[in-house]
């Protein structure tokens, strides 16, 4: 029945049968779950859900629950009541999701169904997640996606427990967010004028200009529509490479002054990185200062990843900064570049996360990191002290294709539903001791294959519902079988899909 599979669930006989004049008493601390329940049940069911002091259905903050960490939650359906309860308001929402995943299908509808009878059925449930961080990376640079969008995607995170979006806002194909005294970024880096279509391989082009970016505004309502679901929006602003957007935008943050670049339209690791003299790094910083003022995440993710040395190794700058700071070579300004910014963040309270590859530049151990190429990068980076979110490229890498088809859509070398769902992302027998250096599992959704929402959910479900699952189920619940299998519950929950009109695949029974 639910996905993700709670840590303790006892069926019993009957239903809890919700009608028009059934009420919530919601009690103090609990106002927000209330709305949550209410604003997402309500369209579909027609129930007025009102607040009353004998409610049957009770959402309540208990202390007693604070056992079952900062997100657990209890929830007991009898035939006459419904309880709802937790030790903080993300336990409620998670309850709430509950709720909503246990009424029939149809209540995830967004338009008014008739005929169904809403009901729920009795069980008890004590449940609380494996891990804090259970994120969705979605990269909006390579194509950029309607906030309308980011709004929905952040209610399908929320549904399947995943607390947080992790906001890939800056590549070499497009610049998304406005930072006062840099207006170029998004008048010019926000915009391409053609973008290659599909793999590299393929040399077809779609000629029309793509681009776009969002308002401070839009940034903010963003954040705080995913706060109210116990969402966190993580932003990830890349540097020193994948930076050609903002090198189109002010060509002086370069390594050559006389050097102006058009925007990137290919995908794929781009030569041009940013420069290493103090106005490039003064931009970075400011950048930041209006990231951290547009998002309260203690979490703000630099990149790091895929820097060719080129530039720098060509450039009389950069060559003349790595000699005087007594670099082995000019590669080595990688490590150096990102530890000035690391310190910056760390100076202002926040936690800085890169890619694997940078933190072999010897970051600060404040500094977590995103191993996205092998457990052994994992593990060697929890042996320098980081601690990480694990994001494998075998197990999480939603942009690759889901089956070996070769029209599958997606990159070639398939990231299965098994790869994703068989997945443990800290085993014990590897970790040992140092198990609670993984913080969680997180998905991948770069875009370059993924012009639209479309292509987006397609994509990322039901291989995301698994991911939810891998980090929020207790580790022994791999070996459940029968109706508490995963693909048992997947039918259940592929309706639960095509009621909220998501685009997805619907893996061969
Ligand atoms: C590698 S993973 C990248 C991205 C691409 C992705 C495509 C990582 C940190 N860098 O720039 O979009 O592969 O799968």
């Amino acid at each position: 029945m639910l996905v993700p599979l709670p840590s303790r669930l006892h069926e019993r006989s009957g239903h809890f049968v919700l009608a028009q004049d059934t009420a919530l008493r919601v009690m103090p601390g609990a106002e927000a779950a209330a709305d949550l329940l209410r604003s997402t049940v309500s369209p579909s069911t027609g129930l007025p859900l009102p607040a009353r002091s004998d409610g049957r259905i009770t959402l309540t903050l208990d202390p007693a629950l604070s056992g079952l960490g900062p997100e657990g939650y209890g929830v007991t359906i009898s035939r006459q009541a419904v309880l709802l309860r937790a030790a903080t308001p993300d336990g409620l929402r998670h309850g709430v999701q509950t709720l909503r995943q246990l009424l029939p299908p149809p209540a995830l509808s967004a338009t008014p169904v008739r005929g169904v009878p809403w009901e729920l059925p009795c069980v008890e449930i004590t449940d609380r997640p494996r891990f804090p961080w259970r994120g969705a990376m979605l990269d909006v640079a390579r194509h950029f996606m309607p906030i309308a969008f980011l709004h929905r995607f952040v209610d399908l995170l929320a549904l399947h427990k995943l607390n947080v979006l992790h906001l890939h806002l800056t590549d070499d194909q497009g610049w998304r967010m406005p930072v006062p005294g840099w207006p170029a970024l998004t008048a010019t880096g926000a915009w391409r004028p053609r973008s290659r279509l599909g793999r590299r391989t393929g040399g077809l082009w779609d000629e029309r200009p793509h681009g776009g970016s969002y308002t401070r505004a839009e940034l903010t309502g963003l954040v705080a529509h995913a706060a109210a679901r116990g969402v966190t929006v993580v932003p990830e602003i890349e540097m020193p490479g994948h930076a050609r957007a903002a090198l189109a935008a002010y060509p002086h943050l370069g390594n050559d002054p006389g050097r102006e670049l058009p925007i990137w339209t290919d995908w794929g690791v781009c030569d041009t990185v940013l420069g290493v003299h103090d106005e490039a790094l003064a931009f970075c910083r400011d950048v930041l200062t209006e990231v951290m003022d547009v998002f309260p995440s203690r979490h703000v993710h630099i990149g790091g990843d895929e820097c060719p040395a080129t530039d720098w190794e060509t450039g009389e700058q950069a060559r003349r900064r790595a000699r005087e700071l007594g670099l082995p070579d000019a590669a080595a300004l990688r490590g150096w570049f990102l530890r000035q910014i690391a310190d910056f963040l760390i100076a202002h309270g926040r936690t800085p996360v890169t890619w694997d590859e940078a933190e072999e530049g010897a970051l600060p151990p404040e500094v977590m990191t995103m191993p996205w190429r092998t457990t052994g990068h994992a593990r060697a980076a929890v042996a320098r002290g980081h601690r990480v979110v694990a994001t494998p490229i075998r197990h999480t890498y939603l942009d690759y294709a889901p089956t070996d088809d070769p029209d599958a859509l997606g990159h070639p070398g398939a990231v299965t539903l098994q790869d994703v769902i068989g997945w443990d992302p800290a085993p014990a027998a590897e970790y040992g001791a140092d198990a609670s250096a993984v913080l969680g599992a997180q998905a991948q959704l770069w875009t370059e294959l993924m012009p639209t929402p479309a292509h987006v959910e397609y994509l990322a479900f039901p291989r995301l519902a698994a991911l939810a699952e891998v980090a929020w189920r207790a580790p022994g619940a791999v070996h459940e079988r029968g109706p508490r299998s995963f693909d048992a519950r997947l039918v259940r929950h592929g309706a639960r899909l095509d009621a909220l009109g998501v685009h997805h695949r619907t893996p061969p029974a």
